[in-house]
């Protein structure tokens, strides 16, 4: 039910300063007001919006803090509706009994997310804002706030509203076309149509590329460590992590679970698996995890294939080459131990690979080469914070069957195909970029013909 008034809880559960409770819906001033009562007496409702008032809460006839509550008036707060934010001492039982004394009082309790979401559904917010909000509290690395923020704040949405636009007017234009043939009611031609169909699968081209960047960036790489034992494996994702995370030791066998951990690596997140070293051993233990190595070496975006160059290549190194000669994640072969002398031919390694970096796990040489070849390779170019970023599944979805309504579209009208086949395509295209703000799909593309192209005149 959209009215009914709900209350919770909005910050950690847990002891701290504050705590904040918010109370939103036609009766959230009636609802507070038998709970808060202000020391100047004045009722809540009669306060201006956005100001803040000290007073007592109340519960069961007494006291149990007091604190601040800040009043939002409709249709001006967050979500659209009259909203009350509790500001109380950040006690758990004392937050929880302020929620206890509103609910009592006759609010319901909130929804995960039912704040925004009626945010969105009172119009405040464009579903991909709303997105881009999760993406603000979730966001680890200092590029992720900042991408959140890139793609927030209206400019994925304005970007989406633009593209929607322009296929509106271009669909205008082609009924046009098709309802009246031999009245001269548009002045766009053929050629302008198709230029416009170009330009707007540029567009959306761009935006389609972005979601690379915004997964990195967002939900970071999934990587695989591995190669023979020794190599140095464990030693490069303690290199990523300035920890030691892993064991390291010069004995063989050392790491046999998958060791996961998170790494931030210029601007993108790597979710980095460290494996058993690969090769046929009687040990049980040590047998399952180079099973489990060649696991996640399945599950893995980017292959990060450890060589030991104070060492002769042997048939352990072979086999590995072998093992992932038909893997399609990207593959980066690492020259490890170049502060040892070389004894590896690298050239028969690197026939194996379109990417090779040399470092020093110990000495952390060749880091920065590495980062930046694996901030190349999953991102699209140097992120520009400056446009908006498709960060997660549902809009790269929308975005890429745009796109292809729109290549439909202009593959019709290039090979001479009849405009009605167009604009099939492009209503397709139109409903994708519709859908990927959350807008309402609407067929008024009808009206669009009258009003923009005078057809009565
Ligand atoms: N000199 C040198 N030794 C290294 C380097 N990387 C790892 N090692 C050593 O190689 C041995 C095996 O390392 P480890 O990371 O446990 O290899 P893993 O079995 O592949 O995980 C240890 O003694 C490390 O100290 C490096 O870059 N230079
Ligand atoms: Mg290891």
């Amino acid at each position: 039910m959209q009215n009914r008034t709900i209350a919770a809880i909005s910050t950690p559960y847990g002891r701290g300063a504050i705590s904040l409770i918010r109370i939103t819906g036609e009766g959230a001033f009636a609802i507070c007001e038998s709970v808060f009562k202000p020391k100047s007496g004045k009722a809540l409702s009669e306060c201006r919006h956005a100001s803040a008032v000290y007073g007592d809460i109340i519960f069961e006839n007494e006291i149990i803090d007091d604190g601040i509550a800040t009043v939002f008036k409709a249709p001006n707060s967050y979500t659209g509706e009259d909203t009350v934010e509790i500001a109380c001492h950040g006690g758990i039982l004392v937050t929880k009994t302020v929620l206890d004394a509103l609910l009592n009082a006759g609010a319901y309790p909130a929804e995960a997310g039912e704040f925004t979401k009626r945010a969105y559904a009172n119009g405040k917010l464009r579903l991909s804002e709303a997105e881009a909000i999760m993406d603000i509290i979730d966001a680890r690395t200092p590029s992720a706030l900042k991408l959140a923020n890139a793609s927030g704040r209206g400019r994925l949405s304005d970007e989406a509203e633009k593209i929607y636009s322009r296929i509106k007017m271009l669909l205008a234009s082609i009924y046009a076309y098709i309802d009246y043939p031999d009245e001269d009611l548009t002045d766009v031609t053929v050629d302008e149509m198709k230029n416009e169909l170009k330009s707007l699968r540029d567009v959306t081209a761009r935006l389609e590329r972005s979601y690379k960047t915004g997964k990195a960036v967002r939900e970071g790489v999934r990587v695989a460590i591995c190669g023979k034992p020794n190599v140095g494996k464990s030693s490069v994702l303690n290199m990523f992590t300035g920890e030691d995370t892993a064991i390291v030791t010069d004995i063989e066998g050392t790491t046999r679970d998958v060791i996961k951990t998170q790494a931030v690596c210029g601007d993108i997140l790597l979710d980095l698996s460290d494996t058993a070293g690969i090769r046929q051993t009687s040990d049980t233990v040590e047998s399952i995890g180079v099973e489990r190595a060649v696991e996640e070496i399945k599950k893995a975006e980017l292959i990060l294939a450890v060589f030991d160059t104070s060492r002769a290549l042997d048939t352990l190194d072979r086999d590995i080459l072998k093992t992932l000669e038909n893997e399609t994640a990207v593959k980066i072969a690492l020259f490890n131990k170049t502060d040892k002398e070389c004894l590896l031919d690298t050239k028969e390694v690197k026939k194996h690979f379109e990417h090779f970096v040399c470092i020093s796990a110990e000495t952390k040489d060749g880091k920065d080469e590495l980062d930046s070849l694996i901030n190349r390779l999953f991102t699209d170019g140097a992120i520009d914070y400056g446009t908006p970023y498709i960060s997660n599944a549902r809009q790269y979805s929308e975005v890429c069957k745009c796109k292809s309504g729109l290549e439909s579209a202009l593959s019709a009208l290039e090979n001479g195909l009849t405009q009605d086949m167009a604009s099939f395509d492009l209503e397709d295209a139109l409903s994708a970029i519709s859908r990927l703000d959350g807008r309402e799909m609407t067929d008024d593309v009808v009206n669009e013909i009258f009003s923009k192209f005078c057809v009565g005149k």
